[in-house]
């Protein structure tokens, strides 16, 4: 997103809601789909948690490099993923983002310098560590961020990354969204530390804890972490505390769900509370509220539309895009 405000303004919020109401109606939709079998593999959806991708991405160039996790439709709509390929991709069709043979946890989009999704939890962070390494050394003034969750934080290269990026001061921007679960198990039954910024806190970085359902909370912290970064500093963590609103995985039968917090954090939907916010502050006025969930509604199913057009992948042309899709212009 090119000229982006330090602080929210109209322009911004408006951006901001149509983000999110994408993501919230592409993954409804993806719901769906999965149910009616249309899209294919394991489908893990990030509503409730929509504002941390919107506020985050759409600060970030295009050339500024992110890389996500098992949880990624929500952060590769939000840096510029174009819906249909995405959905596309998710119903192993032609036409989608890795040509229909990576399906929701492998997704990329170097155009719009997604980098890349692994359902290996935690295998994005050294990954992202060797990007920022890389810019650190040809100083191209390139960002990179990396979106993992509280789940990650306990696997061994976690560790390892914040060691080396602090010692060489690397311009990465750890994300991790923290909802309190890693699948079926609450973070107190596998780490006695409540915040995961505080792990970090020997090695001296900037780190802070927002709500991420708080959008403007979420967008002002990353917008100064960013400008860290930015100048050639880092690494820095920001922690958004998050809700999943869904199951770990389509299909869960949730029998971990504490009812009491499912009503609290109902309260504190991240769209519900910016269109709040965005009336009150008058950015924006209620039938432009309803034009741009409209709007992302036609978008996805627009995609919906491209995605059953596509044709399926040549059969035995997978093993073909075994490193193209990596190095390949797509
Ligand atoms: C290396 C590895 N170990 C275990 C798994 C199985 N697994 C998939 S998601 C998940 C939980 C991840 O929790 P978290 O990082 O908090 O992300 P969340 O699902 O809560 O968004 C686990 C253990 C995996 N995919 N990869
Ligand atoms: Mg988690």
């Amino acid at each position: 997103m090119a000229g982006v405000a330090a602080q929210l303004d109209a322009d911004t919020a408006r951006d901001l809601l149509a983000t999110m109401w994408r993501i919230r109606h592409f993954e409804e939709r993806v719901a769906q789909l999965k149910r009616s079998l249309q899209v294919h593999g394991l489908i893990h959806l990030s509503i409730g948690g929509e504002g941390v991708a919107a506020a985050v991405c759409r600060q970030l160039r295009d050339d500024d490099a992110l890389y996500s996790g098992h949880r990624a439709h929500g952060h590769a709509i939000a840096k510029g993923a174009p819906l249909e390929q995405l959905l596309a991709e998710l119903m192993g069709r032609s036409g989608g983002l890795c040509r229909g043979v990576g399906g929701s946890m492998h997704l990329v989009d170097r155009r719009h310098g997604l980098m890349g999704a692994t359902g290996v939890v935690g295998g994005n962070i050294p990954l992202a560590l060797g990007n920022a390494l890389a810019a650190h050394l040809r100083s191209t003034g390139q960002v990179t961020v990396v979106f993992f969750g509280d789940g990650a934080v306990q696997a061994g290269h976690f560790g390892e990354t914040v060691n080396l990026a602090a010692l060489w001061e690397l311009p990465l921007i750890l994300v991790c969204e923290n909802n309190g679960f890693a699948e079926f198990t609450p973070r107190s039954a596998h780490t006695p530390v409540e915040r995961v910024s505080d792990v970090v806190a020997p090695y001296g970085f900037a780190r802070e804890t927002v709500e991420g359902s708080d959008v403007a909370a979420v967008w002002e912290a990353f917008a100064r972490f960013l400008k860290t970064a930015r100048d050639g500093h880092g690494p820095l963590l920001l922690e958004c505390l998050t809700y999943r609103r869904r199951g770990h995985y389509e299909g869960d039968p949730e029998q971990y769900r504490d009812p009491v917090a499912e009503e609290e954090w109902s309260r504190r939907d991240p769209l519900a509370r910016f269109e709040e916010r965005a009336l009150a502050e008058r950015w924006l006025d209620q039938p432009q509220v309803r034009q741009l969930q409209d709007e992302a509604r036609d978008a996805v199913e627009q995609a919906v539309a491209f995605a059953r057009q596509s044709p399926l992948p040549e059969p035995g042309s997978d093993h073909q895009l075994v490193y193209a899709t990596v190095d390949g212009e797509r």
